[in-house]
């Protein structure tokens, strides 16, 4: 079922990223879907801007960038402080990614993100038109929905959670878990990247609140929802595409050039301890120990630019890091040869893609991860005639659909330099062989699938009787 032209989708999101006028921008991967289903349905995009004001009043900075329009609002401070630094990036998200020794719990981050939540609810209600179909993103809004409904709202609700779900006895940590998963009833449809994801909140949602599941629908007393796995995918052709674009290809020769013969095995995160670089570090470490022949024969590229800076845990990890791999350095380090090269900026996207077709094995190996776009835009540069091996994360969402990737338990180092040497020895016939059946899924669950199959069973959802004037 397409969507009647008459009515728009409006994507409410923490952070609204404005299409760059180019594909060599630096939006990330979700970035870049929100912003083609805004394109194929009229809509808009609404969020923070990512800016402080003094005091929170609600006023909207709209903005038109190729055909997308975005609604921004400012935060105050505090809002900042106890909405996103808090609630959401020191409690949500490390206990959502099983880190229960990383996650804080203070009432102000939990009043904060309810507030934050109300505020975005009153400011985007009069933006929404009768018919428009309302699509709200990731764990910095988990309440927005009962919070729309609570003025009124009777459009149809989806909510897309980005990050994992938590089993239940760890959810039960978070003092608010009960009350937040009951506003997830307002939602119409709630979408998860894997199936595990799924049976965790359904999990806790029967046992804890008393829902019963009837086939993909959820029951709490007078509400139901319907649940569903999705995994989010890539434009798998414009990355492909990027590999070979003229950037792409600078970055590709530039790498080969500047790896004088060598294997590179590249790793791409953002600085997070949820992506497990202390743990690859460190598996990459036994894998020089335990192959000595192998030692100058390849490197590690590591790019891992800071994200979260003012939480305390993310400058904890920045320098553990810096640590980790100033150590190995050291001690490994030759005068024509460093192990590891570790970069702490980000890249636009073509660069990115030309690097990692100049790499022989993609290193992605986070502990927990919704999904892991990183490892699919791995795959999607290579060259099909000699693509490069991705080790994997079982931990990964990507995990569930990409299984001919080489996959690892990310905590063992021995496992990760058994890959490494695997990978390294791999025959050309089954690179490529891998490599097939990994873009045919890439290809078939792209980001267009991701989006239509989420947007379509949000439009198949009936819209309540109107009552008679
Ligand atoms: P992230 O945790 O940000 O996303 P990921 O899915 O890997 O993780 O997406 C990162 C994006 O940023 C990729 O498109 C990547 O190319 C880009 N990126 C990373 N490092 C970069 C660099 N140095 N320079 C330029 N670009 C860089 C969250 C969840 C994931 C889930 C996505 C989408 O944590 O599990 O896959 O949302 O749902």
């Amino acid at each position: 079922m397409e969507f009647d032209p008459l009515n728009r989708l409006v994507i409410i999101s923490n952070r609204v990223s404005a299409p760059t006028g180019s594909h060599s921008g630096s939006q990330g991967g979700l970035a870049v879907a929100l912003t083609s289903a805004l394109r194929e349905y009229k809509g808009i995009w609404f969020g923070w801007s990512g800016e402080q004001t003094e005091e929170y009043s609600g006023q909207i900075t709209f903005a038109r960038n190729e055909g997308v329009t975005t609604a921004t609002v400012d935060l105050e401070e505090q809002d900042v402080e106890e909405y996103y630094n808090g609630y959401a990036n020191r409690t949500l998200w490390p206990l959502f990614h099983y880190r229960v020794d990383l996650a804080e719990y203070e009432r102000e981050f939990a009043g904060g993100y309810q507030r934050v939540n109300v505020r975005f609810a009153e400011t985007v209600r009069p933006l929404i038109e009768e018919g428009d179909a309302v699509w709200i993103q990731d764990y910095h809004m988990f309440p927005l929905g009962e919070e729309l409904r609570k003025l009124g709202l009777k459009n149809r609700i989806g909510f897309f959670l980005h990050i994992p779900w938590p089993p239940r006895r760890l959810l039960s940590i978070l003092p608010e878990a009960e009350a937040l998963v009951r506003t997830m009833f307002a939602y119409d449809v709630i979408g998860f990247h894997t199936e595990e994801w799924l049976s965790s909140f359904v999990d806790y949602a029967c046992h804890e609140l008393g829902a019963i599941l009837d086939g993909d629908t959820l029951r709490l007393g007078e509400r139901h929802v319907k649940v569903m796995a999705v995994p989010i995918g890539i434009d798998a052709e414009e990355f492909a595409g990027l590999a070979t674009s003229t950037r792409g290809r600078l970055a590709f020769r530039q790498m080969r050039d500047s790896a004088v013969g060598r294997d590179m095995i590249v790793g791409v995160d953002r600085l997070d301890y949820s992506k497990g670089l202390e743990e690859r570090f460190l598996g990459y470490e036994r894998f020089l120990t335990e192959h000595p022949e192998e030692r100058k024969e390849v490197f590690l590229l590591q790019i891992a630019p800071p994200s979260r800076a003012t939480v305390g845990s993310y400058q904890r990890i920045r320098t553990s890091l810096e640590g980790i791999a100033g150590r190995i350095n050291g001690a490994y380090s030759d005068i024509d040869w460093t192990p590891i090269r570790y970069v702490n900026q980000g890249y636009p996207r073509d660069v990115l893609a030309g690097i990692y077709r100049a790499a022989k094995i993609g290193l992605v190996t986070p502990l927990r991860d919704g999904m892991n776009l990183v490892a699919k835009e791995y795959v999607a540069a290579q060259n099909p005639e000699d693509p490069g091996v991705l080790i994997l994360s079982r931990f990964a969402g990507a995990a569930c659909q990409l299984t001919d990737a080489v996959l690892i338990n990310p905590y063992s180092a021995e496992e990760m330099a058994d890959a490494i040497m695997l990978a390294l020895r791999m025959p050309r016939e089954e690179r490529i062989e891998r490599w097939q059946k990994m873009m045919a899924v890439i290809n078939r669950e792209d980001i267009g699938w991701w989006r239509r199959t989420f947007t379509e069973a949000l439009m198949q959802v009936p819209l309540p009787e109107t009552e008679p004037a």
